[in-house]
């Protein structure tokens, strides 16, 4: 049996292409423009099986808009700032910049080789002075808007890789980077002032719902995470200062029998009496020892110390003891609580062990043999003098509470957010400069927009090492200068930005990539942008997805774009695992992408990749058969070879069973791209490259200008997914290079209309209608059609119908 051979195709396809330069986006071109967008990778090594598939799957619609005529942007660059690359520079006693561009040039390399239509003329790497000199710029915009300030908190510390993290980078109570246990720890920071957008960025998740998976859009929502609820104010003995707290069931304040404020929350050190001082001081100590997965575990049970003050419960006048505790957080809400045990489980644990009164407020159902009652259901014990919540049900005692609080000015509605500003400044070297100079006259000093970019000093190895402080501490020469301000001695900023800073803005830089004047040429945003499909990951539901979202709210508010979200559509993949589990070292279940792309090929691996099920999907490769992939490819293939006729012949004679098949098989595969079904599209080819099989082997033959029609279409399609496999076809069908712009195959609508067949409709043993129905109408339908038919009716003439037996599709025998 013929076949190709893969190496010397694969050499030769690389060659032609990269003369070509097809897949370079013309700004001025008069086509529909597209953008494809797929995350650009850290380059922390060389592309791996996740690279291939995601770049396998974007690469299908990239590809399909260009053969559809759309002018396509599908740009591709690097993450490259970053700890991995400072922490392999430590290790190796080299700067970070040379193992940082070593792997971008074997992964550039690779792309190629893999046939990823990007762009590379567009591409950059977010360590490039050129491109981080606008991310400071950007900074220093948000500064002077006031979306960047400084202040100090305790902060999520990794121990291991000494830096602060943001909370989003904090899974389980552990590092997002090396695993380890994450800690607290009070330091002056800069954050983003991301809150200042939380509605906003709640509210348009409504629309992006409509093409975003359902996932991130869940995962958003609860990381933004509004309530509704109310600020009640308490009156504590002997303190001018009430203290307020935030709740969102202001209807169960009558059975608020004690309170609880955050331990580690600089109010609690500031009620404690001196009687309690001490106890208290030690149960802090123990808090601030343990770790957030133990303090949130719902298990566990309830600890806190009794601070030796009461406050007055508003509604019911009664002097109820204030505890400190751990389960209540310090920067969420008030970071103080009233405490409901009737209707709250982890308040219903604190009473139990503190021997605290419970009083229920809500009745529960009659079979309820729960602690807390957290459901619906009457208000009971909730009445006095003035308000009287008896029997309402929860909504209604709500309002009802908040507008008497209002009323007598000790509380009111509010709405809350879980969302936190974004803390952005590292500890770390390898990382865009934060560029403000401290000046001890004027303070926060931004750096003059002609002294921009602040570059990185060179620092290198062991100077690099993790010692809680930024290393730029250590480069003197660089950290003192003069104040912009007032020329006097100053120091400059030494935390770098977190490198989530970095990647939301680069969607726009593709957009003019080599722009020095300004971050990007926003005319040319405008043309490209919002990008109509984003491919990633899905682990980036919260932390990445939701900065650039704000990021391009801001840059809208500054006028420099004239939309508020950056990616109308998006598809996350699924994972590529092997045999059941997660590949990893220590498992040694690891695929090499390098030995599977020499065994089988290029197009045979990203063939089985975009094969394997929905794009959504983990992939097993274990279950995979990249064998199989390339025997059809080699099948495909061999079409090529047999087609007898010329190119540009007359297909409109060619036999029309096989037109039909290619005609629906093109048709189908557009829409089944558009929804992302890619696997189920080249199953489609598969049976198209059968069906022109058996034509040319049956009486059609290979001379019929049907087969050529057909084996031309699989050739295009299959530019979509192999496209080395495809070229090589495309000229065997003599034709000139290359397949990957010809063009979508034309179909002939007349070709899509289904044949019918014609059925009979006996009334009384006498024929009285024939219908066109296809083929394949089910009984059902066709004997509705039969009784709807007016000929049909007249004969029978308001009778009884006793019977009716349907054949379909042929007849129907009606009996009255
Ligand atoms: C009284 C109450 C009664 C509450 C009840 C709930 C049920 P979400 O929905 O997540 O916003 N809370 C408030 N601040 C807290 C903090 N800093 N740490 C821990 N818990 C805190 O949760 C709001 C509810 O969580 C608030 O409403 C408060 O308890 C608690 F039957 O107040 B609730």
């Amino acid at each position: 049996r013929a076949t190709y051979d893969i190496a010397a195709t694969e050499t030769k396809w690389q060659r032609v292409w990269e003369e070509l330069d097809q897949f370079r986006a013309d700004d001025a071109s008069p086509r529909e423009k597209r953008y494809a967008l797929t995350m650009f990778p850290y380059p922390s090594g060389d592309l791996h099986m996740g690279h291939a598939e995601v770049f396998a799957l974007h690469d299908v619609v990239a590809r399909y808009w260009w053969q559809r005529g759309y002018e396509v942007l599908n740009p591709m660059g690097f993450d490259s700032f970053g700890l991995p690359a400072e922490n392999a520079a430590i290790r190796n006693d080299e700067h970070p910049d040379t193992y940082t561009r070593a792997n971008i040039a074997k992964s550039i390399e690779s792309c190629r080789k893999y046939a990823a239509s990007f762009d590379w003329s567009r591409t950059f790497n977010t360590s490039d002075p050129e491109y981080y000199r606008w991310t400071q710029w950007l900074f220093l915009e948000f500064f002077k808007r006031g979306l960047a300030y400084r202040k100090n908190s305790p902060v999520n510390w990794c121990p291991q890789d000494q830096t602060v993290l943001a909370n989003e980078q904090v899974v389980n109570g552990a590092c997002e980077r090396c695993g380890a246990e994450v800690t607290k720890k009070n330091l002056t920071q800069w954050y983003f002032k991301i809150t200042d957008y939380a509605q906003e960025l709640l509210d348009d998740l409504d629309e992006l719902e409509k093409t975003w998976p359902d996932r991130v859009v869940t995962a958003q929502r609860n990381w933004i995470g509004r309530s509704e609820g109310a600020h009640v104010d308490f009156v504590i003995e002997g303190r001018d200062e009430p203290i307020t707290v935030y709740t969102t069931r202001p209807d169960t304040l009558f059975g608020a029998t004690f309170m609880v404020v955050a331990a580690d929350a600089a109010l609690a050190a500031d009620l404690v009496t001196d009687e309690q001082r001490e106890a208290f001081e030690g149960y802090r100590e123990e808090v601030r020892r343990s770790s957030e997965i133990e303090r949130q575990a719902t298990d566990r049970p309830k600890t806190g110390v009794f601070l030796g003050v009461h406050a007055t419960n508003p509604l019911t006048g009664t002097q109820i003891p204030v505890y400190a505790a751990d389960y209540v957080l310090a920067d969420y809400g008030t970071g103080a609580i009233m405490a409901v045990p009737g209707q709250d489980q982890r308040d219903w644990d604190f009473a139990q062990v503190f021997d605290l009164p419970v009083i229920r407020t809500v009745q529960p159902p009659e079979d309820f043999d729960g602690d807390a009652f957290t459901g619906d259901g009457p208000a009971i014990n909730s009445a006095n003098d003035e308000i009287d919540l008896s029997g309402m049900g929860v909504a209604e005692a709500k309002s009802t509470t908040i507008a008497f609080l209002e009323g007598q000015g000790v509380g009111r509605g509010t709405v809350n957010f879980r969302l936190r500003d974004w803390l952005l400044s590292r500890q770390r070297y390898w990382g865009a400069p934060i560029p403000i100079i401290h000046c001890p006259v004027d303070g926060e000093v931004p750096v003059p927009e002609d002294q921009l970019p602040v570059t990185l000093p060179m620092l290198k190895g062991s100077d690099l090492k993790p010692k809680g402080t930024s290393p730029l501490g250590g480069a003197t020469d660089w950290v003192n200068v003069e104040c912009p301000t007032c020329g006097g001695p100053a120091t400059r900023d030494t935390d770098t930005m977190d490198t989530f800073v970095d990647s939301s803005w680069y969607m726009f830089r593709y957009c003019s990539p080599h722009e020095a004047e300004r971050p990007f040429d926003s005319d040319l945003v405008n043309a490209w942008m919002p990008s109509q499909l984003y491919v990633g990951g899905v682990e980036h539901a919260v932390l990445h997805l939701l900065y650039g979202r704000f990021f391009t709210k801001v840059l809208n508010d500054m006028g420099l774009v004239d939309f508020r979200e950056p990616w109308s559509a998006q598809l996350n993949q699924g994972f590529v695992i092997n045999q059941g589990k997660k590949m990893s070292k220590s498992l040694g279940n690891g695929v090499n992408l390098g030995e599977q792309l020499s065994a089988f090929g290029v197009d045979a691996v990203r063939l089985t990749l975009v094969f394997a099920g929905p794009p959504e999907d983990d992939i097993d490769w274990a279950n995979m058969s990249p064998e199989g992939s390339l025997r059809f490819l080699q099948r495909a293939w061999r079409l090529s070879g047999d087609v007898t006729s010329a190119p540009g012949v007359d297909v409109t004679t060619g036999d029309e069973a096989l037109r039909r098949t290619t005609a629906r098989t093109v048709h189908d595969a557009a829409e089944l791209v558009e929804v992302y079904r890619f696997n189920v599209m080249v199953a489609r080819v598969m049976e198209l490259v059968n069906a022109t099989r058996k034509a040319i082997d049956s009486g059609v033959g290979p001379a019929d200008p049907a087969v050529r029609e057909a084996a031309e279409a699989v050739t295009i399609l299959l530019s979509l997914v192999a496209p080395y496999t495809a070229e090589e076809m495309w000229e065997r069908l003599g034709h000139e290079p290359t397949v990957s712009r010809i063009g979508w195959p034309e179909v002939d609508e007349a070709l899509l209309v289904e044949e019918t067949v014609t059925a009979v409709v006996q009334v009384k043993g006498k024929v009285r209608a024939r219908l066109e129905v296809s083929p394949d109408v089910s009984d059902a339908d066709l004997e509705a059609a039969a009784l709807a038919d007016e000929g049909v009716q007249r004969a029978i003439d308001g009778a009884q119908v006793r019977k009716v037996i349907v054949r379909a599709p042929k007849l129907v025998n009606i009996v009255v």
